[in-house]
C-alpha cells in the first residue's frame, strides 16, 4: 500500500511540512476544514487502525506527542483543539495510510453529524 503520503515522505511530492523526523512526517492538509488542519503521519506504512499491531504501540503514542506538541507551536493548545483518526468507509478515511487529524483554530462544533 503505498499512498502520496509516502511520496511526501520521502520529499518526491510536494506538501507544506511542518516537522519531519525519522518517525512522523507532518504537514498541512490540503483541503483544510480549520485554520490549523495538520496531519500527524507515521513514517512507517500503516494502513487503518485496524492494521496496528502491538509493536507499534510508542510510534501511536508518539503520534499524539507530535500533535500536543504542534498544537502549543501554532498557538491552539489554550482555545483547543480536535484529534481525529478515520478508519476505512464509515469513518471517512480517504488516504489509506494512518494519519492524525489536528484541527484547530475556531469552534470546532459538534463531533460528529446526527
Ligand atoms: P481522511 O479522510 O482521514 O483519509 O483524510 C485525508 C486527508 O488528507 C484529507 O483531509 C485531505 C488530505 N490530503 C489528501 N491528499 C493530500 C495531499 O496530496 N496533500 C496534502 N497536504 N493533503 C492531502
Amino acid at each position: 500500500m503505498s499512498t502520496i503520503f509516502s511520496k511526501i515522505i520521502r520529499g518526491e511530492a510536494d506538501a507544506d511540512i511542518v516537522y519531519q523526523d525519522d518517525r512522523v512526517t507532518c504537514f498541512r492538509d490540503i483541503n483544510p476544514a480549520a485554520p490549523v488542519h495538520i496531519l500527524i503521519v507515521p513514517n512507517k506504512e500503516i494502513a487503518t487502525v485496524n492494521d496496528l499491531s502491538d509493536e507499534d504501540q510508542v510510534l501511536v503514542g508518539y503520534m499524539f506527542l507530535t500533535a500536543k506538541r504542534l498544537a502549543r507551536e501554532e498557538g491552539i493548545h489554550e482555545s483547543g483543539y480536535r484529534l481525529i483518526i478515520n478508519c476505512n468507509r464509515d469513518g471517512g478515511q480517504v488516504v489509506d495510510h494512518l494519519h492524525l487529524h489536528l484541527m484547530g483554530g475556531r469552534p470546532m462544533g459538534p463531533m460528529v453529524v446526527r
